[in-house]
């Protein structure tokens, strides 16, 4: 089974060479889709060259969001296992093979990668983004009926027609809420696997805020109670 790595970048000139790297370095058959839009820095510069080894989408020359890269991103594959993959170094690619085993296996249709069971080592992380985690994924569980432990995860892996059957519209990090919501909804049960998790900061490049936290309620919310027609194509 061929495994597609989704990558949503935006100013990670810091970073990106280094995770490419550790995608390929990964000893499993896969193709890599790298969607920058709009990097001011010299992110398209290093995506130039490095693009023998990855495919990668410019998908605008104005920054639009996260969502809406992987959204580009998923249009473009053609794997039969997908994976979020960010252009920071917080997870580790060398994790896949686990990750995407119950898949493989068949035991499972969507796996996260999870921060926060399994004890697979972790750097110390902000207390506020900790608890926010923490506060979103209990309203998931309360609101789906899922037993998550981090609903909020990068790390988030499907097998193709799961993807296929959303429809979806994120523009930003409200991707991670609704990809949860919708998989939820179309009956899928989202097998969890403990990952390792290096958390940077936010004077490292960390875009995620206050605002998205506040964003991902009302996602969570709307796409609880919304028509169908809304969740699947
Ligand atoms: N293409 C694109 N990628 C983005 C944008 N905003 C963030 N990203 C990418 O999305 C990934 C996650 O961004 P982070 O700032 O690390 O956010 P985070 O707090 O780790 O939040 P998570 O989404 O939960 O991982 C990184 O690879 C970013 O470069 C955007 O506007 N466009
Ligand atoms: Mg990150």
């Amino acid at each position: 089974m061929k495994l597609s790595v989704v990558i949503p970048v935006y100013n990670e000139e810091l970073t990106i060479k280094e995770i490419i790297d550790r995608v390929l370095a990964v000893p499993i058959d896969k193709e890599m889709i790298v969607v920058d839009d709009g990097s001011t820095d010299r992110t398209p510069e290093i995506l130039k060259s490095t693009k023998d080894k990855v495919t990668v989408v410019y998908n605008s020359l104005i920054n639009i969001g996260k969502g809406a890269a992987i959204r580009i991103g998923f249009e473009q594959v053609k794997g039969d296992i997908i994976i979020i993959q960010d252009a920071d170094l917080e997870l580790d690619p060398s994790e896949y093979p686990r990750i995407i085993e119950p898949i493989i296996e068949g035991r499972a249709d969507v796996v996260y990668g999870s921060r926060f069971f399994g004890g697979r080592g972790m750097r110390e992380t902000n207390l506020t983004n900790y608890l926010a985690n923490k506060l979103l994924t209990h309203l998931t569980n309360i609101l789906y009926g899922s037993h998550l432990t981090d609903m909020e995860t990068a790390y988030k892996c499907f097998r193709l027609d799961v993807i296929k059957k959303m429809r979806l519209k994120s523009i930003g990090f409200e991707i991670e809420p609704e990809l949860t919501a919708k998989a939820l909804r179309l009956g899928y049960k989202i097998y969890e696997v403990p990952i390792s998790y290096h958390p940077r900061r936010i004077s490292e490049g960390k875009k995620i805020g206050f605002m998205d936290g506040i964003k991902a309620i009302y996602f969570l919310f709307k796409y609880r109670f919304c028509k169908m027609k809304e969740i699947k194509r």
